[in-house]
């Protein structure tokens, strides 16, 4: 057994949208377990913690913009490899080319915006899921 939890974001466009329930849905139908779950604004201190590894990059500024543009949903999912198994959920960063039958593949397109608006956020790496979960839920 691997079991391990991981951090996932429901982003501003995924709450806005309305799919905040789909995109759960997914995680349990998948089979994990919903650890921990709440919404939140996040604030560009909470922001620049998550994201410290994009600091300096060009769209660093406007992906804080975008995920300060309104509510979130933060959740821990727990399962055996559920990190590597929500990365594969969610489909590739960029949801053109996102794969069909994942989140972004499935519910999520290149807007033409700064920052690409694909729905959700998952830690890709055990050391990556222990610090974003402290980030989020202390
Ligand atoms: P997150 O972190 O949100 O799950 O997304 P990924 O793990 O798939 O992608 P990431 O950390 O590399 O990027 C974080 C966030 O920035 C946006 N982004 C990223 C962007 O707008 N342009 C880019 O060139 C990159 C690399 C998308 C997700």
């Amino acid at each position: 057994m691997t079991l391990e939890r991981t951090l996932i974001l429901v982003k501003p466009d995924g709450v806005r949208r309305g799919l905040v329930g789909e995109i759960i849905r997914r995680i349990e139908a998948k089979g994990y377990q919903i650890y921990a779950l709440k919404m939140m604004t996040a604030d560009r201190e909470l922001l620049t913690a998550h994201y410290a590894e994009h600091e300096g990059k060009p769209f660093f500024e406007p992906l804080v913009e975008f995920m300060m543009s309104g509510p979130i949903v933060a959740i821990v999912a727990e399962g055996n490899r559920v990190i590597e198994g929500f990365r594969k959920l969610a489909g590739a960063t960029d949801p053109t080319v996102a794969e069909p039958g994942t989140i972004r593949g499935d519910l999520a397109r290149d807007q033409g915006t700064k920052v690409v608006q694909n729905l959700v956020h998952g830690s890709d790496s055990p050391e990556s899921a222990l610090r974003e979960i402290g980030i989020f839920f202390n």
